[in-house]
């Protein structure tokens, strides 16, 4: 088993170490968790691709030893597609922010879900703009609170679980920075997914999802995520009563459907052979 000195040398940029997230911040182990499951997979490092949009969510490529790219805010999954699309041989992988993801970038998300293009998509969900200083996101709980929401949110938050899967996803999980290794296998599978993969890595911000939010310090949300966390096979013999106010992890779900650039070379064949 490769050791975490190993993993560092072999897969991150050491020059570009220490990282300058907030102590606690749980982005560390999700990017963790993401090469790990690459290591596992044992992946040719030049082959692989990792992209991602603007936050503190997406600072992690600049980290991370592989051909990457720091895209515009939200566009991960169009530059994302555009490098998938040129050379469908590599193995492209997003990681994100749920503002990222979901707010700027939601459009982008939902249509590479439809497509089912093999890309891997990672959301860091820390439920907030931790970046730009907290403003409330669409992941953060109705009722929470953020810069722009001083009184409490009163949108309904989405699941991006529910949401990817609806749009055409077929390979959708959680995990969260607790649970790293359950994250690192949900990565895992969905690379080897040959289409859309959506894995939700949800983290901590204790800097401000938890201080405007009286949340405690980010081992009480580490804490908070160890006890509210269900996977969802045991969740299926659990009453609605004993399910009430906690949120489910695991695999949600796993289908084989035509993938889009390999049905697009199809489409390339067929008229190079009419010519
Ligand atoms: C077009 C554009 N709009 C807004 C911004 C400002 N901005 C930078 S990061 C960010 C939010 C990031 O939040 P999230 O994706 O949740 O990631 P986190 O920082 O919480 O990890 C925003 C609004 C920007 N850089 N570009
Ligand atoms: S603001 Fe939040 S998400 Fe950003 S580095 Fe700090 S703890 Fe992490």
């Amino acid at each position: 088993m490769t050791q975490t000195s190993e993993l560092v040398k072999k897969y991150f940029r050491v020059d570009k170490l220490p990282h300058i997230w907030c102590p606690g911040c749980g982005h560390g182990i999700l990017m963790r968790a993401t090469v790990k499951a690459i290591d596992n997979l044992g992946l040719d490092k030049d082959k692989v691709c990792i992209v991602s949009g603007i936050g503190c969510s997406s600072r992690a490529p600049g980290y991370m030893d592989f051909n990457t790219l720091h895209t515009t805010h939200g566009r991960a999954l169009a530059f994302a597609t555009g490098i998938k699309m040129a050379n469908p041989e590599l193995e492209v992988i997003v990681i994100t922010g749920d503002g990222d993801s979901a707010a700027i970038g939601g459009n982008h998300l939902i249509h590479a879900a439809r497509r089912n293009i093999n890309i891997t998509t990672i959301v860091f969900n820390n439920n907030i703009y931790g970046m730009t200083g907290g403003q409330y996101s669409p992941t953060t709980p109705t009722g929470d609170r953020g810069t722009t929401a001083p009184y409490g949110n009163i949108d309904k938050n989405f699941d991006l679980c529910n949401l990817t899967k609806a749009a055409g996803a077929t390979y959708v999980g959680r995990a969260t920075a607790y649970h790293a290794n359950l994250l690192t296998k949900l990565v895992e599978k969905g690379i080897e997914n040959k289409g859309f993969s959506f894995v939700e890595a949800v983290s901590v911000c204790p800097t401000y999802y938890g201080r405007k939010n009286k949340k405690g310090d980010s081992v009480e949300m580490m804490k908070f995520l160890k006890n509210n966390a269900i996977n969802i096979k045991a969740a299926e013999k659990m009453s609605n009563e004993k399910l009430m106010g906690k949120f489910l992890i695991g695999e949600f779900h796993n289908s084989q459907e035509p993938e889009y650039t390999s049905q697009y070379q199809k489409i390339i064949d067929m008229f190079q052979k009419e010519r």
